[in-house]
């Protein structure tokens, strides 16, 4: 390291003041209780019951146990320092015996659940984020149709309604949706998580009625709770062209239309991309769309949640060796990139995380600079970041995890980056609290910034804990000493 080098690593990035920091979760990959005070199954029960779904037999049954230490984790955040916490609530508590037609009575204990949960976090200082959907469809929708038929958005949208009309009171944000991609693609086309379906046509149309299900809920929010902001969380793409060439260019168009644009166009302006419409017409007419839906998905949001964990390298597929898969979503046989049969996504060495995902902070700061261009003033916030290691409790009960701070760290000073050259971030919230149930891949994969013995439920503190503690309190990124950090 160079002495300017050294001199510049010593200047803290500064957030500014207000700045939201906190942590993110999910009903499913926490909570266990599965069968309690009412809850039925969703998509995520049934998926991960089936044989050969989720890597190791693992499923949501008991998770971190959340359900019933909550007051203890809420305790974890509060010494933490934390001033926010996005969770999400699962459907299946709130509102069990839902079907096509209607949305079936109110279950107050599930209610009295999350609403116990805002009032802990309140009481604690922590600005409840609340999720109104991450993944775990009530199975009895699935059933006659999922996110495939138009009901399963209408009844979201009366879902919302009754979350939040119960806790709007106390709620400054509620967040429609987490990464419809991986719902819709995910769940109907590749079929590597719940539903587990492979139909391009049905994943299509769950892209539609995902869109549509955000904007229902959205003036359901604005009906119900009209002091609280709404937002959406997607999990845009930052796709990386292997070259100059206009046949790389045109690969990196197609993906960027099938995991950004037909999400944010509608959503932000209030149209669908025609470029996706017309490479996607050989698998359907997009007849789903009924008159008066893009007005109900581009009704204002007051903030949008951006997901971001690493770049896509992406080029055109020449056909002369076997197609790359580098981009972390399966190598089966059924793809989630619609109509991309010409388009490969190439393995790059250097640091990866235990996901194989490439660690490339610089794809945050671009990401959000895009979205910041595309529709300027609308506050973005960071509803994702973090990193899958393989963690152990070392001697003393330490959980040592250099791999992380550091990716959190360069994480940090990225979105820092993106601030300050202009881009309106008002948050960012660690992906995740805690160890868990990380989807397919089941217990496999540790994100948290608090280890979790799955046998004890024992929570541990990791270094990474502490290093993002010692941010919060600083406001600020604290600066490497010199001869701390390898390069
Ligand atoms: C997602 C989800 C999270 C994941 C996390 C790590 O982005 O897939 O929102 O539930 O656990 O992103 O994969």
């Amino acid at each position: 390291m160079t002495t300017t080098q050294a001199a510049r690593s010593t200047d803290a990035p500064t957030f500014p003041p207000g700045f939201l920091w906190g942590s993110a979760t999910a009903a499913y990959q926490i909570e266990g209780a599965v069968a309690e005070a009412g809850r039925t199954p969703s998509i995520w029960d049934t998926f991960s019951h089936t044989p050969g779904r989720v890597a190791g037999g693992d499923t949501g049954d008991v998770a971190d146990d959340h359900y019933h230490r909550f007051h203890d984790d809420v305790a974890l955040m509060a010494g933490l320092g934390l001033t926010s916490y996005r969770f999400s609530v699962a459907w299946p508590r709130i509102t069990p015996q839902v079907d096509a037609a209607a949305l079936g009575p109110v279950n107050d204990a599930g209610l009295a659940f999350y609403s116990e949960l805002v009032d802990t976090l309140l009481a604690a200082g922590i600005a409840p984020s609340v999720t109104l959907y991450h993944w775990d469809l009530p199975q009895a929708l699935e059933d006659v149709g999922g996110w495939a038929a138009r009901a399963t958005a209408e009844r979201f949208g009366e879902y919302a309604e009754v979350v939040a009309a119960a806790l709007g009171d106390r709620v400054p944000l509620f967040i429609t949706l987490n990464e419809p991609w991986c719902s819709a693609y995910l769940g109907y086309a590749s079929g590597v998580h719940a539903p587990g379906r492979t139909s391009d046509a049905d994943a299509l149309a769950a892209v539609h009625h995902l869109n549509l299900a955000h904007g229902l809920a959205t003036a359901a929010i604005r009906r119900a709770a009209p002091a609280s902001r709404v937002s959406v969380t997607l999990n845009l793409g930052w796709f990386r062209p292997e070259t100059g060439s206009p046949a790389d260019a045109e690969a990196a168009r197609r993906v960027d239309g099938l995991q950004n644009r037909v999400f944010l166009d509608p959503i932000l302006h209030g149209r669908y991309p025609a470029d996706v419409l017309a490479d996607t017409a050989q698998v359907t007419d997009w007849s789903f769309v009924r008159p008066g839906d893009v007005e109900t998905i581009s009704a204002p949001i007051d903030a949008l949640g951006i997901n971001y964990y690493c770049p896509t390298h992406v080029r055109h597929w020449t056909r002369e060796r076997p197609k790359e898969h580098a981009d972390g979503h399966g190598d089966g046989d059924a793809s989630p990139w619609i109509a991309c049969e010409d388009v490969e996504f190439p393995r790059h060495d250097g640091p990866k995380t235990d996901m194989g995902w490439s660690i490339d902070p610089r794809g945050m700061t671009e990401l959000l600079l895009r979205v910041a261009r595309e529709r300027p003033g609308l506050d973005l916030m960071v509803t994702e970041n973090g990193a899958a290691f393989p963690d152990v409790v070392g001697e003393g009960g330490r959980v040592a995890d250099p791999d992380r701070v550091e990716y959190l760290r360069t994480h940090l000073v990225a979105v820092h980056a993106a601030i300050s050259a202009g881009a309106p971030v008002v948050g960012y919230y660690v992906w995740s609290l805690l160890d868990n149930f990380e989807w397919a891949w089941g217990y496999s994969k540790r994100f948290g910034i608090v280890h979790v013995d799955y046998g004890t439920q024992k929570r541990t503190v990791k270094d990474s804990a502490l290093f993002y503690a010692d941010v919060i309190q600083r406001n600020a990124v604290p600066p490497v000493l010199p001869g701390t950090v390898s390069g």
